[in-house]
């Protein structure tokens, strides 16, 4: 049975038989919004949402490392903030993100997640103490008008979803009206093992680096 995550609820990496999860996905799945149209559906119209999973790795002195974030953003943006330039492999190569989608499901929800973030827990630099995954969702609307969009961590490939460990709903729900950014958890070290730890905060923030600036301030130390 997957772990229905609950805001601050904190997970060991443990299957139910007992082993440790050490190869996963992290993934989020969404759609597009749809309007009805008006007269025999004349009108239809389908909207892209372009949201943005990312993962920003800290030290132990809580000190940005490491990043994954769609290589789309534009550099003269991120430089503004100080942000080097967006990549889809971690330095040690032990996560990797499958590309930046976006426009989301356009013909109803098609059970696959439309950007994933595979996990090597065996090889994340020693150096690296906490992981954070969050979304960020580049368009107007927020999370609240989105038909669906939810995060999971499963093992398989992007392509084959073998056995959801944990899942995490996150749009369409009162309290998203007006957020753009959701910081969903971390990954960390304790005592030499990785746990999951669910946060689920919700920001009103203008781009992804306001998030991460946000993250390393108020969440990593
Ligand atoms: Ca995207
Ligand atoms: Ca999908």
């Amino acid at each position: 049975m997957a772990i229905r995550l609950e805001k601050g609820q904190r997970i060991n990496l443990e299957k139910g038989n007992g082993a440790k999860l050490t190869n996963f996905c992290v993934g989020c799945n969404w759609g597009a919004i749809v309007t009805s149209g008006g007269f025999l559906g004349f009108g239809k119209s389908t909207k892209a949402v372009d949201l943005d999973l990312s993962c920003i790795m800290f030290d132990a002195n809580g000190q940005i490392i490491d990043h994954i974030y769609s290589p789309l953003y534009r550099p003269e943006f991120l430089s503004r903030y100080g942000m080097p330039m967006g990549k889809v492999d971690s330095l040690d190569r032990a996560l990797h993100h499958s590309g930046d989608d976006l426009k989301g499901d356009q013909g109803g929800d098609d059970g696959l997640d439309n950007e994933i973030i595979t996990v090597d827990l065996n090889r994340v630099n020693p150096n690296v103490n906490q992981i954070f995954f969050f979304l960020n969702n580049c368009g107007k609307e927020d999370f609240s008008q989105i038909p669906y969009a939810s995060i999971r961590m499963y093992e398989g490939t992007p392509t084959h979803v073998k056995e959801v460990f944990a899942s995490y709903d996150v749009a369409a729900m009162p309290q998203y009206k007006g957020m753009t950014a959701l910081i969903m958890g971390k990954l960390y070290r304790r005592n030499g093992e990785w746990k999951f730890s669910a946060i689920g905060d919700a920001y009103p923030d203008a781009n992804i680096c306001e998030t991460i600036k946000r993250i390393a301030a108020n969440y990593a130390k």
